[in-house]
């Protein structure tokens, strides 16, 4: 090959290899933009859009409250004419219904945008592949897939509600280092620090429901509200009776089968359910493979001895096969404090495998 062909050749891979890293750094903004919305947009998605104008200059936009623009139309209207011949970096596939507000897709060929780039496909049972199809139609040149396991992560809620009707649970218990979470008379206040409680907070804010059996409610009587923190308060759950007076009060009273339970949260918008225990209720979730993501707050302290609660009140896994092993997505240190995110392989999440014919253990709310 003549030594300027292959100069030729080698520019333009280096070409592409420039473009990719340039559509995975703006499609990072674009996730950056959703997270900004995290806690204001459910039972939407948190979506975020970078529009890049041909002069390189970039807006961007994020989903407004349920009812409000979606972020390609908040990202177009600070673009204005920079949109014509841009690139939209989105991390969810435009739509492509009419629902509170018109087509995204429609809006983005409106504008003369040239090129979309997306970082999943929305399982909404409305858009689903439509959007992607309809800009492709109209002469845009789409690609899917950039960064799509950073925007699965940060869509999670919404797209397990989409795809399965049932909300992403949480799970989360404060802790000790060996793994107790009260001691033998009951008492847990409080075994972590303020920082690591600011941020179970945060994780409530972000939550559309929040779920205690009734032997909590009624022995801690939490109120389950967002303090130490800006952000609205979630749907009250309690599996079992709460007594009228309790300070979790309005909260809804759930019974039965766990799976039926998530699937009455899904149908009434609930995106992401965080279980904050107690033990039994967090043995019967994680038992029954519920459990999408652990959060452990761990303190550096030991109750030192096998009187005090552990973190699930149940079976465990009864030989070394049925460790239900995983890896942690994320860990910091928050005050003096730990924050372990686990999250395990759905298909070896063993733990107490349970004995169908002990209703104790199929994921029945018992407490
Ligand atoms: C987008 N960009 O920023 C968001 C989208 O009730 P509506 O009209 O707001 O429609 C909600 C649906 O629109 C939602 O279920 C999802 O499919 C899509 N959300 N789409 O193009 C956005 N938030
Ligand atoms: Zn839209």
């Amino acid at each position: 090959m003549p030594s300027e062909r292959r100069a030729a050749r080698r520019q333009e891979s280096t070409g592409a290899v420039n473009e990719a890293g340039a559509d995975h750094a703006h499609m990072a903004a674009a996730i950056a933009a959703g997270e900004t919305v995290r806690t204001t947009t459910s039972p939407n998605p948190w979506v975020g859009c970078v529009i890049v104008a041909p002069s390189g200059e970039s807006f961007s936009g994020a989903t407004r409250p349920p009812g409000g623009a979606h972020a390609e139309i908040v990202a177009l209207a600070a673009a204005g004419d920079a949109a014509h011949g841009a690139t939209a970096f989105v991390t969810l596939e435009p739509c492509a219904h009419v629902g509170r507000t018109p087509p995204c897709a429609d809006a983005l060929v409106r504008a003369g945008v040239r090129r979309v780039v997306v970082g999943v496909l929305d399982p909404d049972r409305r858009v689903d592949g439509r959007g992607v199809a309809r800009l492709r139609e109209a002469g845009v040149e789409v690609e899917v897939g950039v960064r799509s396991a950073e925007v699965e992560r940060s869509l999670a809620p919404y797209l397990t509600h989409r795809r399965t009707g049932r909300p992403l649970v949480v799970l989360k218990l404060a802790t000790t280092l060996d793994g107790r979470i009260a001691a033998p008379d009951g008492e847990s206040k409080w075994i972590t620090g303020p920082a690591a409680r600011a941020d179970a907070h945060r994780l409530r804010a972000e939550s559309d429901a929040v779920l205690v059996g009734a032997g909590t409610a009624r022995h801690d009587d939490p109120a389950l509200t967002v303090r130490a923190v800006h952000g609205r308060d979630p749907l009250r759950v309690v599996l079992g009776d709460l007594d009228p007076s309790a300070r979790a009060q309005p909260a809804v009273s759930l019974r039965g089968d766990l799976g039926d339970v998530l699937d009455e949260l899904g149908r009434r918008d609930v995106l992401q359910l965080l279980v904050e225990g107690g033990a039994r209720v967090a043995w019967s979730f994680h038992a029954a493979r519920l459990v999408d993501r652990y959060v452990l707050y761990v303190a550096p302290a030991l109750f030192g001895g096998d009187d005090a609660l552990g973190l699930f009140a149940g079976p465990g896994a009864p030989t070394m096969a049925g460790l239900a092993r995983g890896r942690f997505a994320s860990v910091e240190r928050l005050g003096s404090d730990l924050r372990l995110e686990l999250t395990l392989a759905r298909d070896d999440a063993a733990g107490a495998t349970p004995d169908p014919a002990d209703d104790t253990a199929t994921g029945k709310a018992v407490e």
